[in-house]
């Protein structure tokens, strides 16, 4: 079970991604790089729901930016899977802030600045299965 969540990452196309009509773009990157989607939902984040996932940064700054960003539009919420997918994904999203982000990668070439910066991956195995559970609970992946 937890060897299956090091294969498994969540993928957050958030509303930039969405607005810029680039959605064909970045997951014809994630194809690339060998991610396959087990799981896809499309929606719009209520703020509870935004605040729920994002509550680690609930005392930063930039909180209420974000949730009232990440509530603006709708967002696409995917399961990835391939070998070490938690690490690969970081990597081939690139850095948080686009200007850090390493030339190729999908932050660098699409995103405009640290909080509009088009995708979400988790940061470890651990939150990767805290995550897909948040947005998928009960759902048996394939
Ligand atoms: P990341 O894991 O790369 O998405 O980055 P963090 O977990 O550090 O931050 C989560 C989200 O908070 C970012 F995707 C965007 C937002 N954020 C800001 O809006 N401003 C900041 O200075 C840092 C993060």
């Amino acid at each position: 079970m937890e060897q299956e969540y090091e294969n498994r990452t969540l993928a957050i196309l958030k509303p930039d991604c969405i607005e810029k009509k680039i959605i064909g773009r970045v997951i014809s990157r994630l194809e690339n790089e060998g991610f396959e989607i087990v799981a896809g939902r499309v929606c719009k984040l209520t703020d509870k729901e935004a605040e729920g996932f994002y509550r680690v940064h609930q005392n930063k700054g930039f909180f209420r930016d974000l949730i009232k960003f990440m509530t603006s539009g709708k967002v696409i919420v995917l399961v990835l899977q391939r070998e070490n997918a938690v690490e690969k994904l970081r990597e081939v999203i690139g850095a948080t802030d686009p200007a850090e982000a390493k030339e190729g990668t999908i932050r660098r070439e699409f995103a405009d600045n640290k909080q509009n910066n088009i995708i979400h991956a988790s940061d470890s195995p651990e939150n990767a299965k805290k995550e897909i559970s948040f947005f998928f609970p009960g759902y048996i992946l394939i």
